[in-house]
């Protein structure tokens, strides 16, 4: 019997659905999910398996102009998935029009592989809209398929899916067959825990904020947590803890639930806070974080 693999690597703008469609394609939350932009800063693998088949999905931080050092580090995690895709899903969303960066999008229209345009969230448009979307698209990337799909309603992923796997090399599996994720345990509870920061906190602090998760410890019953959030700041530290720790307090509790079912088990989460003085910009810290890692 053949077998067919390959990497199919997500890119666009901030904010457009990767992430969403990453997870839909997986059929799990491996990827934090939020409304604002910049929430993925890593790439991350979600690998679907099937009898003849191995999907290894990449999800990648959305594409902006750095400013520093860390954006620096998630473009370049950009830049490798352009560099070993068989397959590239170019997602946009409805109503977008370019991609601010114009390097990355002649890198997409003069793509050697195939490319899939994929305009999501038509849910949240109408017909006209949407014929003048692929008349858009179509025209700017005439070297891609063109689908419309909601991510959020899982609308056309399956068909996308289904082109994607006619699209892959024969080729044996690239990971184990029982392999869900390229990351490590203690990478999901970081994730998690950021994606209750990015949703509670206002402003500068969700990016100035990184998490490092000291301890995993599991037991029988119980899997232990220790984690630590950094800010890049003291005036940051008390806007983390809040009026008599309430609000770091919020984060831990909601963090904590989403652990339990990520992990199929009770948890047990520890949660402080330190300053780690701009650490954004420091090449040794961006390192011991999992960024920069050329
Ligand atoms: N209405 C609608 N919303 C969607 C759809 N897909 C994603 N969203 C929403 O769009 C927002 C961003 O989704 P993400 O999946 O985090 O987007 P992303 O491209 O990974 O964002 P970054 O990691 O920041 O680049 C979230 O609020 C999602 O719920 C969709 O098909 N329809
Ligand atoms: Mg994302």
């Amino acid at each position: 019997m053949s077998h067919k693999a390959g990497f199919v690597n997500i890119i666009g703008n901030p904010n457009v659905g990767k992430s969403t469609l990453m997870n839909a394609f997986v059929g799990e939350r491996l990827s934090i999910i939020t409304s604002k932009a910049q929430t993925t800063r890593h790439r991350i693998l979600g690998i679907v398996n099937g009898e003849d088949f191995q999907v290894v999905l990449s999800d990648t931080p959305g594409i902006i102009k750095p400013a520093y050092e860390l954006q620096a580090s998630m473009m370049d995690f950009v830049k490798s998935a352009f560099e070993d895709a068989d397959v590239l899903l170019y997602l946009v969303e409805l109503g977008e029009k370019e991609l601010k960066d114009e390097a990355f999008f002649n890198k997409i229209r003069n793509a050697k592989i195939p490319v899939l345009l994929l305009i999501n969230k038509i849910d949240k448009g109408n017909e006209e809209l949407l014929g003048e979307a692929l008349q858009l698209w179509s025209e700017k990337v005439p070297n891609a398929e063109v689908f419309a799909i909601s991510a959020l309603e899982n609308f056309g992923v399956e068909e996308v899916f289904k082109r994607i796997v006619d699209l892959l090399p024969d080729s044996p599996p690239f990971y184990p067959k029982d392999q869900l994720t390229d990351k490590p345990e203690r990478f999901f509870v970081n994730e998690i825990i950021r994606e209750k920061i990015l949703i509670h906190y206002k402003k500068e602090i969700p990016y100035s904020v990184e998490i490092d998760t000291e301890e995993f410890f599991e037991e029988e019953t119980i899997i232990r947590m220790r984690s630590v959030i950094m800010v890049e700041r003291d005036s940051q530290k008390g806007i983390i803890i809040g009026h008599k720790g309430t609000a770091l307090k919020r984060v831990g509790v909601e963090a904590r639930k989403d652990l339990e079912k990520f992990f199929g088990k009770q948890v047990h989460l520890e949660l402080y806070v330190k300053v780690n003085k701009n650490w954004r910009s420091n090449e040794k810290q961006l390192k011991r974080f999992g960024y920069n890692q050329k």
